[in-house]
C-alpha cells in the first residue's frame, strides 16, 4: 500500500479512537478526553473559523457568536459562569420563515438569535438568546417532560459511576475481567413510569476490550447497572450470574490488523474523473449552486445535516422555484425486541438523546466520499459554551455511476439510426454519524430532472447479547427470544430502526400547499361492456385536516401522495406538485401503549402532514431524554388542524426491521433505504429534454499518475 494513503488511514483510526474516548468510555485515565476540545487547531481545517462571519439568515452560529452567547448567558444565570449550569445544545434560532424568504443577498441579516437548551439547578431551560441586544429574550423552564440531549461529559461521568460500587467490582472480578480491559457504554434509560422521574438516569453496560478494539462483540452479559447522572450514584445493580464472554478471535475490523484473507480477484483502482473540475460551487460557505439547483446546507448538533431553501430553476423560464424550505432527519428511533432485564429499556432516540452532529466524525477521504468531494465543517458548542469544530463533517460531490437519465432507441423507422441516451449525473450531500455502536450515512441527492432522493444507510456494530450457547443445535427448543445466534455465544438482538424526516415542502412558495392523495381504485367492468373484467382508476382526494394525513402504506390499497400548489397551475391546468415516493420501508408493530412506542409515536405512520408551526421541528419533541411522549408528532397531528391550501410540513418515516445474520458480524455491510421527492406536473414537460449527451472528446482518458 502506498505511503500517503496509509498515513490517512492511521489519522482516521486515531480520530476514531478519540471518539470512543469521549463517547462511551472505558475505564482508565481521562487523557484523550481533552484532546478533542482542542481540535480547532487541527491542520486539516481549511477554514479559519475564528474569523468566520454569517452571510445568510440560516447560516449556523459562528465561533465568535457561540462565544458571545456564552458571555450573555453568564450574565443571565451565574451558573453558566461557575460551571454549575451546562449547555446541552445550541443552534441558530432561525428567523421567521417569511423574513428568510424575503431576504436577498446584500440585505442586512435579520437579528441573530441562538436557541440554547441547558440544565441549571436540575431544571431544563429552553432559552432564546438575542445576539444583537445581548439579552436572553425567553427562558422556558421545563416546557415539556423530558431532559435535554446528553453531553459527552454526562456520558463519560455516567460510565465511571459503577466503579464506586464494591458489588460491581466484585461482579467484574468474579468474571475474571481485568479492569484495564473494561469498556463501559451508557445505554439510554427510556422512560418506564413514575419511579424514574425527577432525576436523570442512565444504564451502564460493560464489555471487554481484551485482544480486540471491537468490544461490542464481547459483552459482559448478565451484569446490569442503573445510575443517576445528576447525583453520580448507583441506583441498581443486577447480577443475573455469569454468561460466557464471546471470544475475541474474528472480531477485529481494522485494516491490516484482522489479516483475514479474502478469496476474490483483485479490483483495480477506480475513481471518477472531472477533467474540468466540479460543476458546483459553494458560496459563503453554505449556499450550494449546481446545475439547476440551489440550496443552503449546514451541520447541526441535533439533526447532523440540514438542507434549506432548495430551489430548482424552471426549465422553460429559468425562474428559481421553491421546492423544500427545510429537510432533515428529525428523530431516529431504535427499539430493541428483548423484554428481559438489561434489555427491555433499549429504545434509542439518538437525535434527541445524543445528537447526530457531535458523533459525526471527519469523513474518510476516498472511502466515505470520492476524490472529487468538497468538505464542510460543523461548529457546535461544548457544555461550557466554548465553540467546538467538527472538521470535514459533510461532503458534497458529483456522482456519475454510469446510469442513464433518459433514453430511447427507435426500431420502427427504417434507415434511420436513432439511439438517444443521456447520462445521469447527480449531486450528493453526505454525512456519517457513529451513534455508539451504529453508523448511519445520510445522503441528499439532487438530480437535474428535479428529483431529490434521501438515503439512510446503516453500518457499524450490532448491539449483541452474550449467550451460553455456541451452536444452533445446542439451543434445541430453548431458542432465545431475543434473536438469532450469529457467532459462538453471540445473539444478534432483533430491533427496528426508524428515521423520521421533517420535510417542510414549499412547492412554489410557502402558502397554498395541499396534500393530494391519488388513489388507484379497482373498478369492475359491467358485464358485456368490454372483454376486460377489471381495471384501475385514479381518484384524487385533497386532505382537509391533519388526521386525513396520518398515512399507513399498503401495497393493496395504493396511493400516490402529492404536495401541490393549486395557486400555480401548468399551462394545461394541473397544479404544480411534488410527489413523495416511499422506498423500502417497515412499520412499527409495537403496541401503542408500550412505553417506547409512546415516546416514539412519530413512527405510528409512515407519512404525516401537519400545519407549519415553527415550534414543531423534532418529531419526538424538544426534550427527548426520559420524555413521556407528550410532545410528539402524534400529539400535534391529533390536534387535527386544517392543512388544505396552507403552509404544511410533510413527515416521512423510513424504517428497517433488523433480524441479524452471520454476515452482520463483526461489522455490518451497509444496508440502505431511501425515499424520493419527485416533480409531478411541476414542469411543463421533461425538464432535461435539452440536456446534451457525453461525447468522447469531452472525456479525455486520464493517464495513470497524471492527476493528484
Ligand atoms: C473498583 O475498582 C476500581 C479499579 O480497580 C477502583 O478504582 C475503585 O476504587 C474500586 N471501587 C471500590 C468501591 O472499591
Ligand atoms: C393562497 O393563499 C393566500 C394566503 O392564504 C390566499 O389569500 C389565496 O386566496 C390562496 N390562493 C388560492 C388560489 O387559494
Ligand atoms: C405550535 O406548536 C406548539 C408546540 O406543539 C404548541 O404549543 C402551539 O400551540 C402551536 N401553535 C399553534 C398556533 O398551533
Ligand atoms: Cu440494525
Amino acid at each position: 500500500m502506498a505511503e500517503p494513503s496509509f498515513a490517512r488511514l492511521s489519522l482516521f483510526l486515531f480520530s476514531f479512537l478519540l471518539l470512543f474516548a469521549t463517547y462511551s468510555w472505558v475505564f482508565g485515565p481521562d487523557s484523550s478526553f481533552h484532546v478533542r476540545k482542542t481540535l480547532r487547531s487541527d491542520p486539516k481545517l481549511r477554514v479559519d473559523h475564528s474569523s468566520q462571519q454569517p452571510h445568510h439568515p440560516l447560516d449556523p452560529l459562528t465561533v465568535q457568536e457561540i462565544e458571545r452567547v456564552r458571555t450573555i448567558l453568564s450574565g443571565h444565570d451565574p451558573g453558566f459562569g461557575s460551571g454549575s449550569a451546562t449547555i446541552h445544545s445550541m443552534a441558530l434560532d432561525e428567523p421567521e420563515k417569511l423574513r428568510v424568504i424575503q431576504w436577498k443577498k446584500g440585505n442586512r441579516l435579520p437579528s441573530r438569535r441562538a436557541e440554547v437548551v441547558a440544565l441549571s439547578g436540575g431544571q431544563s431551560h429552553v432559552m432564546t438568546v438575542d445576539l444583537d441586544s445581548g439579552r436572553v429574550v425567553s427562558d422556558l423552564v421545563n416546557p415539556t417532560c423530558g431532559y435535554p440531549i446528553l453531553t459527552m461529559d454526562d456520558i463519560f461521568a455516567a460510565s465511571q459511576i459503577p466503579f464506586k460500587s464494591i458489588e460491581f467490582n466484585r461482579s467484574i472480578e468474579a468474571r475474571g475481567v481485568k479492569f484495564s480491559d473494561l469498556a463501559c457504554i451508557t445505554p439510554f434509560a427510556g422512560w418506564f413510569g413514575s419511579a424514574e422521574e425527577g432525576h436523570r438516569i442512565i444504564r451502564v453496560q460493560c464489555y471487554t476490550l481484551q485482544d480486540t478494539s471491537n468490544y461490542f462483540m464481547r459483552p459482559i452479559e448478565g451484569l446490569y447497572v442503573t445510575v443517576d447522572i445528576d447525583n453520580l450514584e448507583v441506583i441498581k445493580i443486577v447480577d443475573k450470574g455469569q454468561v460466557p464472554i464471546p471470544k475475541a478471535a474474528g472480531t477485529e475490523y481494522r485494516f491490516g490488523i484482522h489479516n483475514k484473507p479474502v478469496h476474490m480477484d483483485h479490483i483495480n483502482p477506480i475513481s471518477m474523473e472531472q477533467p474540468d473540475g466540479p460543476s458546483f460551487r459553494v458560496e459563503d460557505g453554505h449556499m450550494v449552486k449546481w446545475a439547476n439547483w440551489a440550496f443552503h446546507i449546514k451541520a447541526d448538533q441535533r439533526a447532523g445535516m440540514i438542507i434549506s431553501q432548495a430551489t430548482v430553476r424552471d426549465s422553460e423560464t429559468g425562474e428559481p422555484r421553491s421546492v423544500m424550505y427545510k429537510g432533515f432527519p428529525s428523530e431516529l428511533f431504535v427499539p430493541y425486541m428483548d423484554p428481559e432485564e438489561g434489555w427491555y429499556y433499549k429504545a434509542y432516540m439518538d437525535a434527541g438523546e445524543l445528537g447526530l452532529g457531535p458523533t459525526a466524525m471527519s469523513l474518510v477521504p476516498l472511502n466515505d466520499c470520492p476524490r472529487n468531494a468538497y468538505y464542510i465543517d460543523g461548529v457546535f458548542s461544548s457544555p461550557d459554551g466554548k465553540a467546538i469544530v467538527q472538521p470535514n463533517m459533510i461532503c458534497l460531490f458529483e456522482r456519475y455511476a454510469g446510469d442513464v437519465s433518459w433514453r430511447h432507441s427507435e426500431i420502427l423507422i427504417p434507415n434511420v439510426d436513432i439511439r438517444e441516451s443521456r447520462p445521469k449525473v447527480t449531486l450528493v450531500a453526505r454525512m456519517a454519524t457513529s451513534v455508539g455502536n451504529y453508523d448511519y450515512i445520510f445522503d441528499w441527492e439532487f438530480q437535474t430532472d428535479g428529483l431529490i432522493r434521501a438515503t439512510v444507510a446503516a453500518s457499524g456494530m450490532l448491539m449483541v447479547k452474550g449467550s451460553p450457547y455456541e451452536n444452533v443445535d445446542d439451543l434445541g427448543d430453548k431458542e432465545d427470544d431475543a434473536g438469532p445466534l450469529i457467532s459462538e455465544n453471540v445473539i444478534g438482538v432483533v430491533h427496528d430502526h426508524f428515521i423520521t424526516f421533517h420535510l417542510d415542502m414549499d412547492v412554489d412558495g410557502p402558502m397554498n400547499n395541499s396534500l393530494v392523495k391519488v388513489h388507484l381504485e379497482k373498478q369492475r367492468v359491467p358485464t358485456g361492456k368490454s372483454p376486460r373484467k377489471s381495471y384501475l382508476k385514479v381518484k384524487k382526494y385533497v386532505a382537509k385536516t391533519e388526521k386525513d394525513a396520518q398515512i399507513k402504506l399498503s401495497l393493496y390499497d395504493p396511493y400516490e401522495f402529492h404536495i401541490v400548489n393549486p395557486d400555480r397551475k401548468s399551462r394545461i391546468g394541473n397544479p404544480a406538485g411534488y410527489r413523495i415516493i416511499p422506498g423500502g420501508n417497515a412499520a412499527s408493530l409495537l403496541d401503542h401503549d408500550d412505553p417506547p412506542q409512546i415516546r416514539g409515536a412519530f413512527s405510528n405512520n409512515q407519512i404525516w402532514v401537519t400545519q407549519y408551526n415553527r415550534s414543531e421541528q423534532y418529531a419526538g419533541g424538544v426534550l427527548v431524554y426520559q420524555s413521556h411522549g407528550d410532545d410528539t408528532l402524534q400529539v400535534w397531528s391529533d390536534r387535527d388542524h386544517s392543512i388544505e391550501n396552507k403552509d404544511i410540513v410533510l413527515w416521512y418515516t423510513l424504517g428497517f426491521h433488523h433480524v441479524p445474520c452471520q454476515e452482520d458480524y463483526p461489522v455490518m455491510p451497509t444496508v440502505a433505504a431511501s425515499f424520493e421527492l419527485k416533480p409531478a406536473n411541476f414542469f411543463e414537460s421533461n425538464p432535461i429534454l435539452g440536456a446534451a449527451p457525453f461525447f468522447d472528446k469531452d472525456l479525455p482518458v486520464c493517464k495513470p499518475f497524471a492527476s493528484s
